[in-house]
């Protein structure tokens, strides 16, 4: 799990300012990124199901193409219904102990915290694969994003014992993500970095180099 959150890219119609979603995601996948999060979510989103499914079902495709794992954002039915390699929640979602009963020994469960209580919960729990930290940093692509936690708590979490694979969130980009590191994180999870950059292949790159150094 470690490898596949190196570069962990995350993105829904919400985010995408230049060409469509699937044509970003397959750019980031000749780009290198290690896994895919599907996040419809907030303003701009697509709230109508069967588009959704009609653009989970494409994403879905590309990621198999390029043999990298699609994970959907807090809708168990459709990851089920689809067959989706993961699914992430955050703590206002979709109650973590019914996503374990529902998810669990079919794909990867992914856990959002915010401290060190809720990493060790999540811990504790014995069924979610890795957690997502975060904000680090000041983010412009989740309007109700907990306060900034900054890299101490990546530091806080790995003192405190956790083993789970940890991926960082939040504000990331090539120039912070050797930080973000250096401080536990196993991987960095991305929206703006890529979904705002004139050429995302050199941006992946610059954000692997960080994670082989
Ligand atoms: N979750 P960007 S921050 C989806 O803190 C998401 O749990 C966060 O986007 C959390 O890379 C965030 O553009 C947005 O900052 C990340």
């Amino acid at each position: 799990m470690k490898e596949e959150l190196a570069v962990y890219f995350i993105a829904g119609t919400q985010d995408i300012v230049r060409g469509t979603l699937p044509s970003v995601l397959e750019e980031a996948l000749k780009g290198g990124i290690t896994c895919f999060q599907y996040r419809e979510k907030g303003a701009g989103s697509l709230q109508n199901a069967s588009e959704r499914k009609e653009m989970a079902l494409e994403c879905q495709k590309l990621c198999a193409k390029y043999q990298v794992p699609f994970i959907i954002n807090d809708d168990v039915v459709l990851a089920l219904e689809i067959g989706a390699d993961g699914i992430h929640v955050g703590q206002n979602d979709e109650e973590i102990h019914q996503v374990i009963a529902s998810c669990s020994g079919k794909m990867k469960i992914g856990l959002s915290v915010h401290s060190v209580s809720e990493a060790e919960e999540a811990e504790r729990l014995g069924a979610v694969d890795y957690i997502g930290v975060g904000p680090i940093f000041p983010t412009i692509s989740k309007a109700d994003a907990e306060p900034v936690c900054g890299t101490i708590i990546l530091e806080e979490i790995r003192r405190a014992g956790i083993k789970l694979p940890i991926v960082g969130i939040g504000g990331i980009n090539e120039r912070n993500s050797a930080e973000v590191l250096a401080a536990g994180a196993d991987g960095v999870s991305v929206i703006s970095a890529i979904t705002r950059s004139d050429d995302c292949q050199i941006i992946i790159n610059k954000l692997k180099d960080c994670i082989v150094k």
